[in-house]
C-alpha cells in the first residue's frame, strides 16, 4: 500500500492501516483491542511487581505475577470485543470457551520469556487469530498473527495474511507505521540457537557449524520474541530450537508460540519448519503440543531439512 502523499510512515497508525486495506471491521477491533492491552502490559512491566504469583501453568512453571497480569489483561480487552469466540493462554490450563457462535477465537502467550524481565532483557506478547471457536486447526489457518515486543520501544508486528508489517508506540502509546511488507533475504548472516549444544543431533550440529564456518554470528537472547524480531526486522536470519537428545520434540509451544511466528515469517518470505515439514501444516496434537522448529531465512531452513534428511534418519 503506497504510503498517501504527504503522509509519513510515521503517521498511518494501526487502525488506519488495517481500515486502508479492507480488513474485517471486526478483526480489526480484534487487532486493536490487542494493541490496547500492550499499553498496560508495558506500563505493569515497567512499574509493576515481579514476584512469583505462587500458582503454575501447566507446564508446571511458577508464573511470575506478570505472567499472570499480562494474561487477565489480555483477556479482559478481548471479552470487550464482544466477537470473540474462545481465548486460549499458555497461563491458564483450560481454554475459555466466550460464545461458541463468537467470530474469532485467540490463543496467545501473554508474556513470553517472563523469566527476563527481572534482567531486564526483552519479552514479547505472542497471538494467533483463528475465525470461528476452534483453534486446534492447522496454523495455516489463522485469519491473522501479531506479536508485540516490550524492549527500549515497544513494537508490534502483525499479518492478517497479506504481508508482514511494523509498527511502534510513540508518545502518545499509539502504534504507527515503521515499515509493511516486510521481505527476507534467502540466506542468514545470524542464526539464534536454542537448547544445549551437546544434546544436538548430528544433522543439527552440522548445520550450526555450516553457519558458523559462512561467517554467520550468533544471536540469541533466551526471548523467542527478541529473537525472531531481530531475524525479520535485519530481513535474514535463522532461529532453531531442534529436537534434542534430552527433548526430542523440542521446547518451544505450537498454539502459543510456533505457529503465530511462522506465520509472520512465510508472510515475509521466510519458511518454518520441525525439520521434515512446515509449522503450518502440523496437525495440533493438544494444547501443550511442542515441535522442534527451524525458522528464519528460506534457503537455510532449506538446508537443515536436507541435513536432517541424511544425517538424522
Ligand atoms: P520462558 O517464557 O520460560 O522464559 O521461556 C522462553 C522461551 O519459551 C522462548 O521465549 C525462548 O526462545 C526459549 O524459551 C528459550 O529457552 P532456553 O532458556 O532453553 O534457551
Amino acid at each position: 500500500m503506497p504510503i498517501e502523499p504527504g503522509k509519513t510512515p510515521f503517521q498511518v497508525d494501526l487502525r488506519l492501516h488495517l481500515r486502508e486495506r479492507d480488513e474485517d471491521r471486526d478483526l480489526t477491533r480484534v487487532i486493536c483491542e490487542l494493541a490496547t492491552a500492550s499499553r498496560y502490559i508495558i506500563h505493569s512491566i515497567r512499574t509493576g511487581e515481579l514476584g512469583v504469583a505462587g500458582t503454575s501453568n501447566l507446564y508446571g512453571e511458577s508464573q511470575l505475577k506478570l505472567d499472570v497480569l499480562a494474561d487477565r489483561i489480555i483477556r479482559k480487552r478481548m471479552l470487550h470485543t464482544g466477537v470473540i469466540a474462545a481465548i486460549a493462554s499458555e497461563e491458564r490450563e483450560e481454554i475459555q470457551v466466550v460464545d461458541p457462535d463468537g467470530k474469532f477465537s485467540v490463543a496467545f502467550d501473554p508474556l513470553d520469556g517472563s523469566s527476563l524481565v527481572d534482567v531486564n532483557l526483552a519479552v514479547g506478547t505472542i497471538v494467533g487469530i483463528y475465525k470461528g471457536n476452534d483453534v486446534f486447526k492447522p496454523g495455516r489457518e489463522m485469519v491473522a498473527a501479531l506479536y508485540i515486543l516490550y524492549g527500549p520501544r515497544c513494537t508490534l508486528v502483525y499479518s492478517t495474511g497479506h504481508g508482514t508489517h511494523e509498527f511502534a508506540m510513540n508518545a502518545l502509546m499509539e502504534y504507527t507505521l515503521v515499515q509493511e511488507n516486510i521481505q527476507m533475504a534467502e540466506k542468514a548472516n545470524i542464526y539464534a540457537p536454542g537448547g544445549i549444544r551437546n544434546q544436538y543431533s548430528p544433522a543439527v550440529e552440522a548445520f550450526v557449524s555450516h553457519l558458523e564456518e559462512r561467517g554467520s554470528k550468533l544471536r540469541y537472547s533466551g526471548g523467542f520474541v527478541p529473537d525472531i524480531n531481530q531475524i525479520l526486522i535485519k530481513g535474514q536470519g535463522v532461529f532453531l530450537y531442534p529436537h534434542l537428545r534430552n527433548m526430542p520434540r523440542g521446547k518451544l509451544r505450537m498454539l502459543y508460540e510456533l505457529n503465530p511466528m511462522a506465520f509472520l515469517v512465510e508472510q515475509a518470505g521466510g519458511a518454518a519448519s520441525n525439520g521434515h515439514q512446515p509449522i503450518l501444516d502440523i496437525e495440533l496434537e493438544g494444547i501443550d503440543h511442542c515441535e522442534p522448529v527451524f525458522i528464519g531465512s528460506k534457503a537455510d531452513v532449506a538446508k537443515v531439512e536436507g541435513l536432517i534428511k541424511t544425517l538424522d534418519s
